[in-house]
C-alpha cells in the first residue's frame, strides 16, 4: 500500500498509488494540432495544444512513481462501419482527408497521440468510438483486473470526452480526480463550467486539483 493525500476540491483526495491509474484522454493530433478534427469543428486548438507540457510533467511523474498509465484515442475504423449515422450526419468531416490524413480514423497520423506524450511499450491504449472511454471498450475489465479504484484524469476536451469518461467512471465506483490545468476545453467558459460540474455538491462526480498539488506529493 502506498497512500497519498492531495489537496483538492471539494476536500482532500486520498489514494493508494498501487490502486490508481493515470488516464490521459485523447491527447491526439486531431485535437491538439492544426488541421485536425478539433479545427474542423470550428475551434481554436490553442488551449488543447498548450497543456501538452503540463500533461508531460504529470506523465513523467506517474511513470517515475510506477503508476498504471492509460491513454485513450477517439476514432473510427477506416470503413466507417462503427460511426453511428447520427454522429456522421452532424460531423461530416469524420473520414474526410485533411492535412494529417483522414480525420478521426484509426491508423492515420492525425488520430495518433502527440509526440510529446507518446505511450511507452506496456502502457495501455484504449481506442474508443465514442466520447466516453468505457463505452464499447475493455477499459472497465482492465481496471478491474488490475484492482484499480482511483483514476486521475488529464486530457481533452474537458467538457466532452474527459467529462463523459469521468461520469461513466463515477457510476462504476471509481474515485476520480481531474487536473484543472492538465485538461483543456476549446473555450475557457467550458473549462470553468466543467471543473465546477465535477467538484460541486460535495464532489458530485469527483475531485479537482492542480498539477502542482499532485506533483508535490508524487515527487516526495
Ligand atoms: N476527445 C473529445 O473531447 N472529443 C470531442 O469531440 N471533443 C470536442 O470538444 N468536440
Amino acid at each position: 500500500m502506498r497512500k497519498y493525500q492531495v489537496e483538492a476540491k471539494p476536500f482532500t483526495y486520498d489514494f493508494d498509488l498501487e490502486k490508481t491509474a493515470l488516464v490521459i484522454i485523447d491527447m491526439q493530433r486531431d485535437f491538439c494540432e492544426f488541421g485536425g478534427f478539433g479545427e474542423a469543428l470550428g475551434n481554436d486548438i490553442t488551449p488543447t495544444k498548450s497543456i501538452i507540457p503540463t500533461v508531460r510533467k504529470v506523465l513523467d511523474a506517474a511513470r517515475a512513481a510506477n503508476m498504471f498509465v492509460i491513454h485513450t484515442r477517439e476514432g473510427h475504423r477506416p470503413d466507417l462501419s462503427d460511426v453511428p449515422k447520427a454522429k456522421k450526419v452532424r460531423f461530416s468531416s469524420i473520414g474526410e482527408v485533411g492535412p494529417m490524413g483522414r480525420i478521426l480514423i484509426r491508423g492515420e497520423y492525425g488520430h495518433d497521440i502527440v509526440d510529446e506524450l507518446k505511450p511507452l511499450k506496456g502502457e495501455v491504449i484504449i481506442d474508443k468510438p465514442g466520447k466516453g472511454a468505457f463505452y464499447e471498450t475493455d477499459l472497465h475489465s482492465i481496471l478491474q483486473n488490475k484492482n484499480i479504484e482511483s483514476l486521475i484524469f488529464c486530457g481533452v476536451t474537458t467538457h466532452v470526452c474527459v467529462h463523459t469518461t469521468i461520469r461513466e467512471a463515477n457510476d462504476r465506483g471509481y474515485e476520480c480526480l481531474m487536473l484543472e490545468d492538465g485538461t483543456a476545453a476549446f473555450d475557457p467558459k467550458d473549462q470553468e463550467a466543467a471543473i465546477r460540474m465535477i467538484n460541486q455538491q460535495g464532489g458530485i462526480f469527483g475531485w479537482t486539483t492542480t498539477s502542482e498539488e499532485l506533483l508535490k506529493k508524487l515527487k516526495k
